[in-house]
């Protein structure tokens, strides 16, 4: 494969999907394919196994389930997105992967870290981000801009100690790797978030060049 993998990552409201916008913009007006994708979905088939994942029902999801869901999401959108587009040549920046699967099904839910590992090797084979940009913030700042958008999804009616876990685990996979993780303040206002981007952006031309 040729293209490159870059994920973002960390607790909602983080402010990865404005981010994601903008470097892919900022990509892209260096001549730059960009795939912007995101976790659950990124294919039709796995928008409804999102939509499964997030609607809030009366029925208590299993944690066994939601894990195999995610992954089952991930499957299809491997075969149908990723792997297409990091074989032309592009570069995907993909909102949520993996990563979230061990910070809120590992983290969060508290399901075996081997079990997720196992499936990540199932699905992924060796496939794994050459990038990954964690969005950290206090989870009262970043709960506070999800609950300003109105309606809470199945996850952001979890309580605090579900996303300090989230959180913790997001930090802890970040500080085991700095080759692969770079972590981005972002509770800064955003023209300062965008300007730790802009430093970044050689960086990613080198690599997205090869
Ligand atoms: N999930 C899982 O459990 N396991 C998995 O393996 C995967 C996912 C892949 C859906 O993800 C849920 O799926 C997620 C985990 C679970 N759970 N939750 N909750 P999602 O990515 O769709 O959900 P999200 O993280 O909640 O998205 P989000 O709240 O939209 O967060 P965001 O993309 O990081 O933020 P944003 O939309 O860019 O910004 C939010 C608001 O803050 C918006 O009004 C911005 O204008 C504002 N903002 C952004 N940055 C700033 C700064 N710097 N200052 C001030 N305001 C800002």
């Amino acid at each position: 494969m040729t293209g490159l993998f870059i994920t973002l990552e960390g607790p909602e409201g983080a402010g990865k999907s404005t981010n994601r916008e903008y470097l892919a913009e900022r990509l892209r007006a260096k001549g730059i394919e960009v795939v912007l994708t995101r976790e659950p979905g990124g294919t039709p088939l796995a928008e409804r196994i999102r939509d499964v994942l997030l609607a809030p029902v009366d029925e208590v999801m299993n944690a066994d389930t939601e894990l195999l869901l995610v992954f089952a999401a991930r499957a299809q959108h491997l075969a149908a997105v990723i792997r297409p587009a990091l074989a032309r040549g592009a570069v995907v920046l993909c909102d949520r992967f993996t990563d979230s699967t061990y910070a809120y099904q590992g983290g969060g839910r508290g399901l075996s870290l081997e079990r997720i590992a196992t499936l990540e090797t199932f699905v992924q084979g060796d496939l794994r981000p050459d990038l990954t940009l964690v969005f950290d913030l206090p989870i009262e700042i970043g709960m506070a801009r999800a609950s300003a958008r109105g309606r809470l999804d199945r996850f952001e009616l979890e309580g605090r100690v579900f996303f300090e876990a989230v959180r913790g685990a997001f930090l802890k996979r970040a500080e085991a790797d700095p080759a692969r993780y770079l972590l981005v303040d972002a509770s800064q206002p955003l023209a300062q978030v965008q300007q730790s981007l802009d430093a970044l952006l050689p960086r990613l031309l080198e690599l997205a060049r090869g």
